[in-house]
């Protein structure tokens, strides 16, 4: 077996970047015991606070909040780091290579029900002329990321990682060492599951209402084959889900809805998986354009979202 810090080495990943990552993983490590116990650890329930979202923290997001922030900030390499549970930028030290931003807990509906949770992270080269602590050190491209990747808490605890190379997997064994389980992730450009949270279709475009409905009709409609759909309520365990063996996921703009740009956030969600689905072969879209190529504009900025199979992906641009 092949560790994650050996299969860094061999990918000539840069020392310092490497180090970053493997402290990532630390704390990853000590979040998916957290997680394991679960009520035995009295981290179930809610922390009756909210965070920026507007969004009630569970407790298990706080606390994995906290092991990221105080993990990522004692580390020489870190300048900045960025939270979905952070209002702002917290700074690290001046003179960090990196800066560093994730959900701590994505899926934090799913964890009082022991479903699918996990983190998604994502790793830029800091920028030297802009403070520690300004929200511009996150305003770049997602196709500027020098890694992406996350951690799914599942029935094994497992980790999704590029550093520009193929999407590689990687399992959690019983030492806390991240055994490289799968080399190279792809996506099939065709696909015969979607997933999307269809209690939302009233509120979608009239041409993505009929696309999704062509999916439905199945091997009686214009596409002449039946779909399969999931839908588990945390991005993590579906685009996991894809990555492992193809689809697509979609979370769209609501037209009417309150969540008029989608739900989800470009710095700590979109963009990571993006990186990870292409790198895999598949393709990540807004609807308009690759999510890579986003300008961004603030902190949390929420985007539409379609990802997974190229050329169904394909199809579905200009629809929305
Ligand atoms: P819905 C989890 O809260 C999340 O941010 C994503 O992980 C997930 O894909 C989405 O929200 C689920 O949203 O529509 O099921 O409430």
């Amino acid at each position: 077996m092949q560790s994650v810090a050996s299969q860094l080495n061999q990918d000539k990943t840069p020392a310092p970047l490497t180090e970053l990552v493997l402290t990532l993983l630390s704390a990853s490590t000590a979040i998916a015991h957290k997680v394991r116990q679960g009520a035995l650890a009295g981290v179930l329930g809610s922390a009756a606070q909210q965070n920026v979202q507007g969004e009630t923290q569970k407790k298990l997001d706080v606390i994995a909040n906290d092991i990221l922030k105080e993990a990522l900030l004692a580390s020489a390499h870190v300048k900045s780091v960025a939270s979905e549970e952070e209002d702002n930028v917290v700074p690290g030290n001046p003179s960090g290579a990196y800066v560093v931003a994730f959900d701590p807990l994505d899926g934090s509906s799913n964890i009082d029900i022991n479903g699918q949770i996990g983190t998604i992270f994502t790793i830029y080269r800091a920028l030297p002329d802009v403070a520690a602590d300004s929200h511009k050190q996150f305003a770049q491209q997602g196709r500027a990321q020098v890694c992406a990747g996350y951690v799914l808490y599942g029935p094994s605890t497992q980790l999704a990682l590029t550093t520009g190379g193929p999407s590689r997997l990687y399992t959690l064994d019983p030492h806390d060492t991240y055994q490289l389980t799968q080399a190279e992730l792809a996506i099939a450009p065709e696909c015969q599951e979607f997933s999307v949270n269809m209690s939302n279709l009233r509120h979608w475009s009239p041409a993505l209402q009929g696309y999704i409905q062509s999916l439905q009709a199945g091997k009686d409609g214009v596409r002449s084959k039946d779909f399969n759909m999931r839908w588990n309520g945390a991005m993590v365990g579906d685009v996991h889900r894809v990555l492992m063996r193809g689809g697509i996921f979609l979370y769209p703009a609501n037209t009417q809805g309150a969540v008029h740009n989608g739900k989800l956030r470009l710095l700590y969600e979109a963009n990571p998986m993006a990186l990870l689905v292409e790198r895999a072969g598949g393709r990540a879209s807004d609807g308009k354009q690759a999510i890579l190529d986003i300008e961004p504009g603030t902190l949390h900025q929420r985007v539409p979202v379609f990802m997974g199979a190229a050329q169904e992906v394909a199809k579905l641009e200009g629809l929305v």
